[in-house]
C-alpha cells in the first residue's frame, strides 16, 4: 500500500453543529496525518467545481446551496490508503445506511446534511487539495508519532 493524500472537508452542518473536533479527532486518532487545514466560506463556483461530475443530477443546484451555506473545513491529510480508509471511517453517503461507528453513521440522518466529505480515488485526492488549497498552505512535516504509526 502506498503513501496517498485525500481531501476531508467538514460540510456546513458539521461546522454548524460544532462537530468540527468530533471529526477531525477521528482521523487522528487513526494515525493519519494532517497536511492542510483552514476554515473557509467557499464560492459559487469552487462548489461548482468540486462537484462537477454531478452537475446533470437534480439535487445539484441543493447540493450547491447546502455546501456554500456556511463555512467548511478543508482538510488534507496524508498516509498509507488513507482514501480508501477514510471513506470507511465516513461510511455511507445516506447516513441511514451508514455503519454505527462511522462518522455519518453516528453523526447524521440525511444524505443532504451528511456533515463530512472524503475522495473517492487518490487521483481526486490530489485534483481536490490542489483545488482547494493555494500553494504555501500544506505543511511537509514529520510526525513525532510516526514510528509508532508506520513500521
Ligand atoms: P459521497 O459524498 O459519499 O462521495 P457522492 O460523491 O455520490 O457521495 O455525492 C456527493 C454529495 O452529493 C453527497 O455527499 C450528498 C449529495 N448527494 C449524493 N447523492 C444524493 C441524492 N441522491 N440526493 C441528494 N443529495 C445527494
Ligand atoms: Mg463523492
Amino acid at each position: 500500500m502506498e503513501v496517498e493524500e485525500t481531501y476531508i472537508m467538514i460540510k456546513p452542518d458539521g461546522v454548524q453543529r460544532g462537530l468540527v473536533g468530533e471529526i477531525i479527532s477521528r482521523f487522528e486518532k487513526k494515525g493519519f496525518k494532517l497536511t492542510g487545514l483552514k476554515l473557509f466560506q467557499c464560492p459559487t463556483e469552487l462548489a461548482q467545481e468540486h462537484y462537477k461530475d454531478l452537475q446533470s443530477k437534480p439535487f445539484f443546484p441543493k447540493l450547491i446551496n447546502y455546501i456554500t451555506s456556511g463555512p467548511v473545513v478543508c482538510m488534507a491529510w496524508e498516509g498509507v490508503g488513507v482514501v480508501a480508509s477514510a471513506r470507511k471511517l465516513i461510511g455511507a453517503t445516506n447516513p441511514l445506511n451508514a455503519e454505527p461507528g462511522t462518522i455519518r453513521g453516528d453523526l447524521a440522518v440525511q444524505t443532504g446534511r451528511n456533515v463530512v466529505h472524503g475522495s473517492d480515488s487518490p487521483e481526486n485526492g490530489k485534483r481536490e487539495i490542489a483545488l482547494w488549497f493555494k500553494e504555501g498552505e500544506l505543511c511537509d512535516w514529520t510526525p513525532v508519532q510516526e514510528p509508532w504509526v508506520k513500521e
